[in-house]
């Protein structure tokens, strides 16, 4: 059976492919969607794809589809450096959390260095644009059946 994963996007990242593209890349928050749907019907998964630019809702998408899913991919956008309550939920819900994001967080401004999702994550992607998805993916797809792997 296919095993699902959630790939949830945080506040603005609806906004890809529309400005800073010196920062983000290109390409749309669709056209991520649409290459992490087909690289993970080659791995045996498959993805519910979310973004909100609500915390709340993030909180709740968490405890919905945690539920269900196998795992989890995040890029909690800004409120990685902020949100105490979407790191609770993470643990919550206790699965493999795999931290995405498309710039290099530690080459920019020092309050985008810490991040709070960190503590739930079973692996952090920085800097590698929209293939970090994809890498993330493959991470799920390695680990799965073993959610205590560490490498
Ligand atoms: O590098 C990432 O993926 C970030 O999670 C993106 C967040 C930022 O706050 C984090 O520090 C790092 C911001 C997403 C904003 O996305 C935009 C996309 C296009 C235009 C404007 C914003």
């Amino acid at each position: 059976m296919s095993a699902s994963v959630l790939i949830l996007n945080g506040p603005n990242l609806n906004l890809l492919g529309t400005r800073e593209p010196d920062i983000y890349g290109a390409e749309t928050l669709a056209d991520i969607e649409g290459a992490c749907a087909a690289h993970a019907g080659a791995l045996g998964l498959t993805t519910d794809f979310r973004q909100s630019n609500n915390e709340g809702e993030m909180v709740e998408i968490i405890q919905a589809v945690g539920k269900s899913c196998e795992a989890i991919i995040i890029n909690a956008g800004a409120y990685t450096h902020t949100s105490v309550a979407i790191l609770d939920a993470l643990l919550a819900v206790g699965l493999p959390v795999m931290e995405v994001h498309l710039s290099n967080i530690y080459q920019r401004d020092e309050f985008r260095h810490h991040s709070y999702i960190s503590k739930a994550a079973t692996g952090v992607i920085c800097g590698l644009g929209s293939q970090g998805y994809l890498l993330a993916l493959d991470a799920v797809a390695a680990r799965r059946g073993d959610d205590n792997k560490k490498v």
